[in-house]
């Protein structure tokens, strides 16, 4: 360890004394495996990671590392797309790791809420909501990783946004510790709540600028009684567009998951991953996922499920389609999907574009973005797959087979400002749902800036004055 990575001494001896040694990590081995991003584009250096064990004492070493200026960064599952998480090369900034705080404190399903602290890993809060024959519906690629205040301090979205909205809409009250130390006690589990400003609204999706998420009060659903789960060959994006509408014209309320992929990206699934083949007779260039789901006992979705492809089939939208038979068939179908991310990385370097448009101009991005792109580097491959459902499309593009990840990589940026030029003209957003992070920082200014950015930097100062939380993310420097 280099003198520049060590805590103040009396800050140490401080934090030893409040946090005991399974609180305070101070080994090289032991912070080594959070200084890295999910995607390795970050690398960071930092004197230690605290690793509370309540509120209170969260509460306590925040107040220590303020008063000793100590910058601090929250982590969760270490999940980021943007290096939300990563601390800087520095070396003075702690990382605080939210892992013990992992009780479920209270479950009621007559209130369908669920009340679960920030280290809690999505899919514990799925199966605890599960067990209580309720459904925590939010659902993500990681959610066996990521963790509830991840979620929410990313506001994140995954592959039920169409039906239940964001992490945002599934959150009913906040505990927060803030950067002075100070505690926000907001679980409330109620539905309606208008008392002044909501302040809970701030820290879901502020990426830990703000404070530390320690406890959430969620919303849960009723449980799926029936499901269906079909992957289709479509003639074109419209076609996939036009799927989605006859599903939604007649029964909005049934379609839980509509995702698009593109055919090279279910041939690097096939590629990378083992156990994963085409599951119908032919190669496509466009797929679609559909899962329908209903609380009723027979809802009738086969039924929906087969007239409506059907139809789709007749009007040569859809080219094939299986539905699934049992539970290990949809889990397997959904696989090909969930397995897009690490396809993707397994097969060479690929630069992210997570962005937005309104859904009826889902098709337009994903053509136009994949001819700019393909001009642009000529031999790279456009990946785009995601929430087709909800407009947000992962524009991504894969490198060229033969040419060398780093060249590819030096090209980031003209990459994110090509798709970002059509996303604006196409009235998205260049963030969709994985946040800005600290990857995207720079382009705050010229997407958000004038009175909008104003207002997050009064926000941002007036909560944390000393700019110790999560510095270097979501806001960009000071304008020059
Ligand atoms: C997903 O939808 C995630 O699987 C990751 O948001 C997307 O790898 C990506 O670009
Ligand atoms: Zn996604």
């Amino acid at each position: 360890m280099t003198p520049d990575t060590m805590l103040p001494p009396p800050l140490l001896d401080a934090l030893q004394a409040l946090l005991g040694p399974r609180g305070l990590l101070t080994e090289h081995a032991d912070i080594a495996p959070w200084l890295a991003d999910w995607r390795g584009l970050y690398q960071g250096a930092s004197p230690a990671i605290l690793r509370p064990g309540s509120t209170e004492e969260l509460a306590q070493a925040v107040r220590l590392c303020a008063a000793a200026g100590v910058p601090m960064v929250p982590m969760g599952g270490n999940t980021s797309m943007v290096g939300g998480a990563t601390p800087d090369e520095s070396g003075r900034q702690v990382i605080v790791s939210l892992a013990r705080l992992n009780r479920i404190r209270a479950l009621d399903p007559l209130d369908m809420t669920l009340v679960a602290e920030a280290g809690v890993v999505l899919k514990t809060a799925q199966d605890a909501a599960a067990e209580a024959g309720c459904l925590f519906p939010l659902s993500l690629g990681a959610e066996g990783t990521a963790t509830i205040g991840g979620v929410l301090s990313t506001n994140a979205g995954g592959n039920t946004t169409v039906r239940y909205g964001n992490a945002r809409e599934l959150m009913l009250g906040l505990e927060v510790v803030l950067p002075d130390g100070g505690v926000i006690h907001g679980l409330r589990r109620l539905r309606k709540d208008n008392t002044g400003y909501a302040l809970r609204h701030l820290f879901v999706g502020a990426e830990g600028t703000l404070g530390f998420i320690t406890a959430a009060a969620l919303r849960m659903y009723p449980r799926a009684r029936e499901q269906e789960v079909a992957f289709c060959a479509v003639g074109s994006e419209d076609a996939a567009l036009s799927l989605f509408r006859r599903f939604r014209d007649r029964d909005e309320g049934a379609v839980r998951a509509f995702e698009y992929m593109s055919g090279t990206g279910v041939d690097l699934a096939v590629r990378h991953i083992e156990g994963i083949a085409w599951p119908l007779g032919a190669r496509a260039d466009h797929c679609v996922l559909l899962d329908l789901a209903s609380s009723r006992p027979q809802g009738g979705l086969r039924a929906l499920a087969e007239s409506v492809l059907e139809e789709a089939l007749d009007a040569g939208e859809v080219l094939d389609a299986v539905i699934a038979e049992s539970d290990a068939q949809r889990a397997a179908l959904w696989r090909i999907r969930d397995e897009h991310p690490e396809a993707q990385k397994r097969e060479g370097a690929s630069v992210k574009n997570d962005v937005s448009v309104p859904v009826s101009r889902v098709p337009e991005l994903i053509r136009r973005s994949s001819v700019a792109l393909t001009a642009l580097i000529p031999g790279s491959r456009p990946v785009p797959f995601g929430h087709m459902g909800d407009g947000n499309i992962h524009m991504n593009l894969e490198q060229p087979e033969a040419m060398d990840p780093a060249v590819f990589l030096a090209r980031a940026h003209d990459i994110m400002d090509c798709v970002n030029a059509i996303v604006r003209d196409l009235e998205g957003s260049f963030s969709a749902e994985h946040g800005i992070g600290r990857l995207k920082t720079d382009m705050m200014e010229d997407w958000r800036g004038g009175a909008e950015l104003g207002a997050m930097r009064a926000i941002k100062s007036a909560l944390d004055p000393l700019g110790l939380m999560n510095p270097g993310k979501v806001l960009p420097g000071p304008a020059s």
